[in-house]
């Protein structure tokens, strides 16, 4: 009977963490649903780094499963820089290009420079598909600007994930606001409507923390084969709480913090039972006082320095660690 349970719980386990939940998965809204992150954030270039984003401009990578084959279009959600959400410094005068590309060169695991991680390589990569600028647009504030439609035969197919590439860079060409918007990945041009299979990914997270106290933001960096460590850098962090990693088999190891226009780094040993699973970076604010309108940057790396890739939707699930008590119960009582 022993032998039985141990199938059906090997069985459950590939159920609930195999192959086939990828193909579930809808990763559209940019910040993801578990991940708890209010808008990303990306200021004009004259801009200070010490008000939260290292460089300007940010990378988002969206893969559409091969099968889906219709129209999609990117959404953006408050474009512009002025009136609700965004970050003032002075008056509002900056200006934010948004740019989606297809084509050879979008695909990061094939074009390193297309990640965007490094100023001056060219994270344009792939063909210019569209794009528009936004100053203080009334028109697009606290409201959606439609990039589309998109064929998806015009994306960077990937093999590996069985998926068409594309990207979109939005830049802080000019101005010192911040701006804050989401993105989401449609089948509808005036709705959010999730593309089934498809998922959003970044290498380097810009993002704004909640002004609450009781809000724990997420993000689900995905364990690849071959990692055995991983290196985080979190940038600007303020001292504003707490940076935890959970996963199925850590209960919260917790990570050195930056400050102020600082980045800091260190290492995170990966066990073996946790590659093909996504961990859980928690983000916990401070609790003594409110550290507002905190922007944030998270870059991580393997142990070769290839970056990490972080999921809207964490492949696998939300990681829940699995304390030991469930192991002993298989025990046999003595
Ligand atoms: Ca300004
Ligand atoms: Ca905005
Ligand atoms: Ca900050």
């Amino acid at each position: 009977m022993k032998f039985k349970k141990s199938i059906y719980k090997t069985l459950l386990l590939i159920l609930l963490l195999g192959f086939p939940v990828f193909f579930r998965l809808t990763g559209q809204p940019v910040p993801g649903k578990d991940e708890n992150i209010p808008f990303l954030v990306t200021f004009g270039k004259d801009g200070k780094t010490s008000w939260g984003d290292n460089c300007f401009f940010s990378v988002f990578f969206f893969s559409i499963p091969k099968d889906y084959t219709r129209p999609f279009f990117i959404r953006v959600f408050d474009p512009d820089c002025g009136g609700e959400y965004d970050e003032i410094q002075g008056d509002f005068d900056t200006k934010t290009k948004f740019s989606v590309y297809g084509g050879k060169g979008v695909d990061p695991e094939k074009n390193e420079e297309s990640r965007g991680l490094l100023k001056g390589l060219n994270y344009k990569s792939g063909n210019l598909l569209q794009s528009k600028i936004f100053g203080n647009d009334p028109q697009y504030d606290n409201n959606y600007y439609t990039f589309g439609p998109f064929n998806p035969s015009e994306g960077d197919f990937n093999a590996k994930w069985n998926s068409n590439m594309f990207k979109i860079v939005c830049e802080g060409i000019s101005g010192d606001d911040g701006n804050l918007y989401r993105y989401f990945l449609s089948s509808e041009k005036d709705n959010n409507i999730p593309i089934e299979g498809a998922n959003a990914f970044t290498y380097a997270y810009h993002f704004r923390m909640w002004n609450d106290f009781k809000s724990v933001s997420h993000i689900y960096p995905y364990i690849d084969t071959g990692i055995v460590y991983i290196r985080q850098s979190n940038f600007d962090w303020d001292d504003d709480g707490t940076i935890l990693v959970v996963s199925r088999y850590k209960q919260g190891i917790s990570v050195p913090i930056s400050d102020e226009d600082n980045w800091v780094k260190s290492n995170i040993p990966i066990e073996p039972q946790e590659v093909g699973s996504s961990l859980d970076f928690q983000f916990h604010k401070r609790q003594d006082f409110l550290v507002k309108n905190n922007n944030v940057v998270i870059e991580l790396e393997n142990q070769r320095g290839d970056a990490v890739k972080f999921f809207s939707s964490p492949i696998g699930g939300v990681p829940i660690y699995q304390a030991k008590v469930g192991y002993d119960k298989v025990k046999p009582k003595k």
